[in-house]
């Protein structure tokens, strides 16, 4: 049967007739470093447990982290090239796309939009290249997501704050120069940007992962560590500062994470094209078409979601159950995908020379960071409801 032509993967909806030249132009790009600079060492990276700092430095020369902000040599791209940029570099790994939503949106969006200019002057463009990192620790071992019990506390010591406590699952821990650390105080929840080598701050790595294995994780201790006034974010108030970071980096993965699932379904796909059994073609199976078919709307709607999303946030209208609809969704979507292009592999999928099962298992995280996959259908939920079920 002839079928009129559709575009081919990965665009199979022709999205990118939506972007603007600019917007194409950047993902094609961004799509070049990351084949260029970070895919060929990954699959090593990823076994060996290690993250490659020094391709921070680089991905900041290509401007690749924290790309819609603007001032201090950043360049203020707009929503969609953002998320553009966040699909291509989680096409390669979670990792990378971890590594860059945390010190742009958890990071440097908190040091822009709460910070004093003397704590902008000092850090932003510095992160902005990618010559000093950061990291951003909310999490607290009794339990992440609820942030609001937390037990590090900062006493204000009249001429300087006192920090003390636990977090856990720092991201860029083990590598940073500065990390945001989120503190109550009497006086509310308040962020404060502890330099790593201050006395009394001890990052711990946590290893023996099996899911965003090239990715630095730490424990963090805080032990009576002393910081000055200035230390603190002057415009962070509340709980709700924090959370707001973790809107901009919850955005970021609504677009990541298509890149992941483009990359599983590219590599299942070319597979299926390949493989040979009971003398035919495994892409000429009916059930293996109707994976493939599957996928085809998945990837779609979950690219559609992502491009509304960025349209919304580039207008201002973007609110946070926006973002928890799309984070869930397009998170569930992917490791779907993953998962079920693992099993178009076969053995062969279980293989690091494949990205598939790597995928997957970092997906596995992604459900669980920055709000997991049920505290956002909570979220969804109270939205529609009205009502609240967190307690
Ligand atoms: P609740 O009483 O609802 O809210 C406390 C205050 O915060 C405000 N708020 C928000 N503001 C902005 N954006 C949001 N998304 C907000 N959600 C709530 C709220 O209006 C209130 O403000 P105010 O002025 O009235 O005080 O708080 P709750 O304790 O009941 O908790 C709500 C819940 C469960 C949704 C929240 O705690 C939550 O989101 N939990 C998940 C925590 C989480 O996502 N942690 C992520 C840690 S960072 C990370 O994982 C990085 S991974 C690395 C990478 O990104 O790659
Ligand atoms: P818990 O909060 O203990 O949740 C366990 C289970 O209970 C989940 O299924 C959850 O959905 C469910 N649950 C919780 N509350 C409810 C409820 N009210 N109703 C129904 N079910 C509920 N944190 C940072 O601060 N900074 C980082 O850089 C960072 N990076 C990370 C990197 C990695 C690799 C990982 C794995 C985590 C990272 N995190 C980071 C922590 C992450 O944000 C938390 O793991 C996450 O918020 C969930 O917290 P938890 O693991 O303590 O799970």
């Amino acid at each position: 049967m002839k079928t009129p032509h559709c575009h081919p993967y990965p665009d199979y909806m022709n999205i990118s007739e939506l972007l603007t030249e600019e917007q194409n132009r950047l993902l094609g790009e961004a799509r070049r470093f990351v084949e260029e600079e970070l895919e060929p060492s990954i699959a090593d990276h990823y076994e060996a447990g290690t993250f490659p700092k020094e391709a921070i430095a680089r991905m900041g020369e290509a401007h690749l982290i924290g790309s819609n902000l603007a001032g201090y040599g950043l360049p203020g791209y707009d929503e969609i090239s953002y998320g553009l940029i966040m699909r291509e570099l989680e096409r390669c790994d979670s990792a990378f796309r971890s590594c860059a939503s945390v010190q742009g949106s958890l990071v440097m969006y908190p040091i822009a939009k709460y910070g004093s200019d003397e704590q902008k002057d000092t850090w932003l463009e510095r992160l902005g290249k990618g010559s000093a990192i950061g990291s951003f620790a909310l999490t607290e071992p009794q339990g992440g997501s609820d942030p609001g019990s937390m037990e590090t506390r900062a006493e204000d010591r009249g001429d300087h704050w006192l920090l003390s406590g636990e977090k856990r699952w720092v991201t860029n821990g083990t590598l940073c120069d500065v990390v945001l650390v989120w503190a109550r105080t009497d006086d509310g929840v308040r962020g404060f940007l502890c330099p790593a080598d201050t006395p009394g701050v001890k990052f711990r790595s946590i290893n023996r992962k099996l899911s965003l294995r090239a990715s630095a994780s730490a424990e963090l201790s805080l032990d009576q560590v002393k910081l000055p006034k200035s230390a603190e974010l002057p415009a962070a108030r509340g709980l709700g500062a924090a959370l707001n970071c973790l809107n901009q980096a919850r955005y970021g993965i609504v677009w990541g994470v298509i890149g992941a699932a483009e990359a599983c379904y590219d590599e299942a796909l070319s597979y299926a094209q390949e493989r040979q059994l009971f003398q035919k073609k495994l892409s000429q199976f009916q059930m293996v078409q109707g994976k493939l078919a599957d996928m085809t709307l998945a990837i779609s709607q979950g690219q559609l979601l992502a491009l509304r999303l960025g349209q919304l946030k580039n207008a201002g209208q973007l609110l946070p159950g926006h973002v928890s609809l799309g984070k869930q969704g397009n998170v569930k979507a992917a490791l779907e995908i993953a998962r079920t292009c693992r099993d178009i592999l076969g053995a062969n999928g279980v293989l690091l020379d494949y990205k598939t099962m790597r995928h997957a298992c970092n997906l596995e995280t992604v459900f669980t960071y920055e709000g997991t996959h049920d505290i956002h259908r909570l979220v969804v939920g109270q939205q529609v409801t009205g009502k609240g079920a967190f307690s």
